[in-house]
C-alpha cells in the first residue's frame, strides 16, 4: 500500500473513487441506467459512472480535457474554483456556446493552483443527475500538508426522478415537501412554555420572512438519497488507515441543495485547507459544509477500530427531523465508515414522471447499448487508473 505524502496519491479505499491523472483527459457524458436508492433509474454519467472519475492534476501543468457530449441535450463542464481563462470556464451561453449532442469540446488551460476543487456540468439539472466529481491538484513544490492517507469524501444528494418535477412541485406549492409543519397543538404548548407574547412574536417573525421553520431545507429524504462517494449509507463507503496515521479527508459538497454537519465521533478534525486554500490548522469537532464548499481535514485515529464519518443534514439538529447522509473511515483492520442515512420514509410522489430508466441511443451509439449499467460505483467503461487500496474488507483480517 503506497503511503507517501498527501500530494502523491488519492488512494481509493473500499468503494473508493476511480482516479484519472496526467495532463490529458477524455471525459464522455452518457445517459445510463443506474441504481442508487434501490430503484433503477436514469443518470448522466461521466465515463460511465456517477460520480465521475476524480481528476488528479499537477500545479504548473497545462491540462487538456476533451469533453464528449453523448447526452441528448447541450452540456458544458465547469471547473469549480479553478483560476482559468474565461472561455474555458464552461458555462453555456455565458462563456462559450455549449457542447451540443455529439460534439467534443476541448478545454485547455494552465493549472495555477493546488488543492481540492471539483467539476460539474453547468447546464440545467445535469449535475444533480450525475455530472460531478472531484479535482485534486498536487502542489508543484513540497506539499505543506502531510498525510499518510488521502481520501476524497464527496457528498451528494441523489434524486431518482427528474429534478424538473420537483421544481414544478415547488413552484406550484412552496411547502409541497414540508411534512413537519407546526400545528395548533404545538402553538398551544409553545404558549404554555414561553407565554403568548413571545410565541406570537416568534410566529410573526417567521411569517414576516414568509418562511416556515420546518421548511429551511426542503425537499429532504423524501426526494433525495444522500450519497458519500457515490454510495448510500447502507453501501457504506470505507477508507482504510493504520492506527496513528495522519489521514487527509477532502470533503466536497457537490449536492444540489443540501448542507451537512460533518463529524467523526471520537476524532478531532484539523481543518487544513478550505475552498482550495491551505489554512493554519483549526481543530474542530464538527463543521458545516454548504453546497459547493470544500473542507480538507486531517484526522489521526489512534485506535484499531472503525470510526464513523457523519454528514448529517443541517436542519436535522435544529428541528429534530429528517436525518442526513453518509459514510466512514476504517483502520487497515478497522474503518472510517458510513453514518446514518436514515432516509425519511419516501412520501409517494403521485407523479412519478422522470423515474425509471429507458435509454435512447445517444449520438455516439452505434445501435449497441453503450450505456453502462453501473450499479453501485466504479463499474464504468472507461474508468482508468484505479488506485490500489487495501483489498481486504474492513475487519476481515
Ligand atoms: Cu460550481
Amino acid at each position: 500500500m503506497p503511503a507517501g505524502p498527501a500530494a502523491a496519491a488519492v488512494q481509493s479505499g473500499i468503494g473508493g473513487m476511480p482516479v484519472l491523472r496526467g495532463n490529458r483527459f477524455n471525459l464522455r457524458l452518457d445517459r445510463i441506467c443506474i441504481t442508487k436508492s434501490g430503484t433503477e433509474t436514469w443518470a448522466n454519467a461521466i465515463n460511465g459512472i456517477v460520480p465521475g472519475p476524480v481528476l488528479n492534476w499537477r500545479e504548473g501543468d497545462v491540462v487538456t480535457i476533451n469533453v464528449t457530449n453523448n447526452l441528448p441535450e447541450m452540456t458544458g463542464m465547469h471547473w469549480h474554483g479553478i483560476i482559468l481563462p474565461n472561455d474555458m470556464d464552461g458555462v453555456p451561453g455565458l462563456e462559450f456556446p455549449g457542447i451540443m449532442p455529439g460534439e467534443t469540446f476541448t478545454y485547455r488551460f494552465p493549472v495555477m493552483q493546488s488543492g481540492t476543487c471539483w467539476y460539474h456540468s453547468h447546464m440545467g439539472y445535469q449535475e444533480q443527475k450525475g455530472v460531478y466529481s472531484a479535482l485534486v491538484i498536487d502542489p508543484a513544490g513540497v506539499p505543506l500538508i502531510q498525510a499518510e492517507r488521502d481520501y476524497v469524501v464527496l457528498l451528494s444528494d441523489w434524486m431518482d426522478g427528474s429534478p424538473l418535477v420537483v421544481q414544478n412541485d415547488l413552484k406550484h406549492m412552496p411547502d409541497y415537501y414540508s411534512f413537519n409543519r407546526r400545528t395548533v397543538g404545538i402553538f398551544l404548548s409553545d404558549v404554555e412554555q414561553s407565554g403568548l407574547k413571545a410565541t406570537a412574536k416568534e410566529r410573526w417573525n417567521w411569517a414576516n420572512m414568509r418562511m416556515d421553520p420546518s421548511g429551511l431545507q426542503e425537499p429532504t429524504g423524501e426526494a433525495f438519497t444522500y450519497l458519500m462517494n457515490g454510495l448510500t449509507a447502507a453501501q457504506n463507503w470505507t477508507g482504510l488507515f493504520r492506527p496513528g496515521e495522519r489521514v487527509r479527508l477532502r470533503f466536497i459538497n457537490t449536492s444540489a441543495q443540501s448542507a451537512y454537519d460533518v463529524s467523526v465521533p471520537g476524532l478531532t478534525m484539523d481543518v487544513v485547507h478550505v475552498h482550495g486554500n491551505d489554512v493554519v490548522p483549526v481543530p474542530v469537532d464538527q463543521f458545516r459544509i454548504n453546497v459547493a464548499e470544500t473542507y480538507d481535514v486531517i484526522v489521526q485515529p489512534r485506535d484499531d477500530r472503525a470510526y464513523t464519518i457523519f454528514a448529517e443534514l443541517h436542519p436535522q439538529r435544529l428541528l429534530a427531523r429528517h436525518a442526513g447522509a453518509a459514510a466512514g473511515l476504517a483502520s487497515a483492520r478497522a474503518a472510517l465508515r458510513c453514518g446514518a442515512d436514515a432516509r425519511h420514509g419516501r412520501h409517494g410522489h403521485d407523479d412519478d414522471a422522470g423515474r425509471g430508466c429507458r435509454l435512447q441511443p445517444g449520438p455516439h451509439s452505434d445501435g449497441r447499448h453503450h450505456a453502462v449499467h453501473a450499479r453501485g460505483h466504479g463499474r464504468g467503461e472507461e474508468t482508468a487508473d484505479r488506485l490500489p487500496g487495501e483489498a481486504r474488507p474492513a475487519g476481515g483480517d
